[in-house]
């Protein structure tokens, strides 16, 4: 029986020493058909699973995971939820998502810890400016806040950062920058782990430790997986496996236009509150938060060459190092305490592919890329009415797979920003 968290059981549970909290989702054995698989337990797929029983009913769904759930990119991104990107299209699918983050902690009765505490783009050259301003006035357009700054309102936001002075001036001046407040982290497990416990609650079975290994087919139509488990049949099934897209697909016999990176993250001891703002610096290919715990988490680009080793390259980490510390030289002191990689699903236009494939009954949400976390709701959310209906949600029709035939890209490479 699931406990509904609140401060009154957390009280009483107290006094029984925590001792009978109910697992949060049950580690459930593979049944031998469903009516619907996802592959992939991380936020995507659990987020699909979720929506398929939450807003449509469907409750016979299995999440087959090849590690633990949350243990691929959803656990070791940067966290950062924003819908600051350039075209209607893109503006309408991630401001869905943001504004779903809003309120799921409520929904789903777990603290996922969204800080909209600002997410601020720094601008370094007159050519950063007024490409700034085309991008916030885009948003605008699009109904979604942005607000221009100059130097002196970046420097309230965010003291610590390096102005210069006359004597010494900084080697990047900052001219000013643009921010959206409604921006900011959340945490990366609790958002797998809330909505597996959501799915699980409703029925939906999670299945950790089973990696699909290829598919069952009735002539050219996808009827179930091949697992380290045994088969699972299943009328549908979805692959949320993000870079591992395209060795999935590969299986499946169809190709996909998806390269896989390395892109790393570290972050240091932790520290009493020294950072206000998620801060990027697209110019010098860094951004920097500071997590609830204290630890200043720090990101940059990607590895620029294809790979499955989720490790990282030295001289992406030396660049991010030294841009913290040109950009930040007060935290140039601090000990680095961890660094790691996921391996990201990267696309020509830096949008998703959402939707069918050309294979009958297997459907796909890949192609997130770098920036993937702030559109779990909404990835979760369109795949789940497609798989249910059969029709392609409206948010995600200009996402879908037939746009690298016909060239109708939504080209996002800029708002991807950093990373890429
Ligand atoms: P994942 O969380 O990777 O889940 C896919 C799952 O599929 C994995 O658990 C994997 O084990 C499983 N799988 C793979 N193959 C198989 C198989 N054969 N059988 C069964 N299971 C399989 N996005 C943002 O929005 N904001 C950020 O700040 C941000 N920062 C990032 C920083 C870093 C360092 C990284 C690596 C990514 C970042 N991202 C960010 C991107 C974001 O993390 C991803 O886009 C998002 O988490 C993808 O979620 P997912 O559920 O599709 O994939
Ligand atoms: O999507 O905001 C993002 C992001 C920043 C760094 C990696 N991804």
């Amino acid at each position: 029986m699931r406990t509904r968290y609140s401060a009154w059981n957390l009280l009483a549970a107290s006094r029984r020493d925590h001792r009978d909290w109910a697992p949060a989702w049950l580690d459930a054995e593979p049944k031998p058909r469903y009516d619907v698989v996802i592959v992939g337990g991380g936020g995507h797929g659990l987020a699909t699973a979720y929506y398929l029983a939450r807003n449509h009913g469907v409750t016979n769904v299995c999440v087959v995971e090849a590690g633990w759930i949350g243990g691929g990119n959803t656990g070791r991104n940067t966290t950062i939820v924003r819908s600051n990107y350039l075209y209607p299209e893109s503006a309408r699918l991630y401001d869905f998502s943001v504004r779903q983050y809003e309120q799921l902690a409520q929904e789903l009765n777990f603290n996922l810890m969204f800080s909209q505490r600002g997410v601020l783009t720094l601008a370094h050259s007159r050519h950063d400016l007024d490409a700034q301003s085309r991008w916030a006035n885009a948003m605008l357009c699009n109904g979604i806040d942005a607000e221009l700054l100059d130097a002196a309102q970046v420097r309230a936001l965010e003291p610590r950062l390096n102005f210069g002075d006359t004597a010494r001036p900084a080697r990047h001046p900052i001219l000013g920058g643009f921010l959206q407040r409604r921006g900011g982290p959340a945490r990366h497990d609790a958002v797998a782990w809330g909505y597996a416990r959501g799915a699980s609650a409703r029925g939906v079975d999670i299945v950790q430790k089973c990696a699909v290994t290829g598919f069952v087919k009735q002539g050219e139509r996808v009827t179930g997986v091949l697992t380290s488990r045994g088969e699972i049949r299943a009328d549908k099934v979805a692959l949320a496996v993000a870079g591992h897209s395209s060795v999935l697909a590969g299986l499946a016999g169809f190709q996909l236009p998806v390269t896989s990176y390395a892109l790393q993250a570290m972050v240091t001891e932790p520290v009493k509150p020294v950072l206000n703002t998620v801060t990027l610096s697209p110019s010098l290919g860094a951004y920097w938060s500071q997590s609830d715990k204290g630890e200043v988490v720090i990101g940059g680009a990607l590895d620029h060459f294809p790979s499955y080793a989720q490790r990282g390259s030295f001289d992406v980490m030396q660049h991010v190092v030294a841009a913290t510390c040109e950009m930040f030289p007060s935290l140039g002191r601090l000990r680095m305490l961890r660094q790691w990689a996921g391996i990201v699903d990267v696309v020509v236009d830096s949008s998703p592919i959402l939707g069918a494939t050309p294979v009958p009954g297997l459907y796909i949400n890949c192609g997130w890329g770098t920036g993937g976390f702030k559109a779990i709701p909404v990835g979760g959310w369109t795949l789940a009415h497609q798989l249910a209906t059969g029709r392609v949600h409206d948010l995600a029709e200009p996402f879908q797979l037939d746009r690298f035939r016909t060239g109708r890209f939504i080209d996002e490479a800029a708002a991807a920003g950093i990373a890429h």
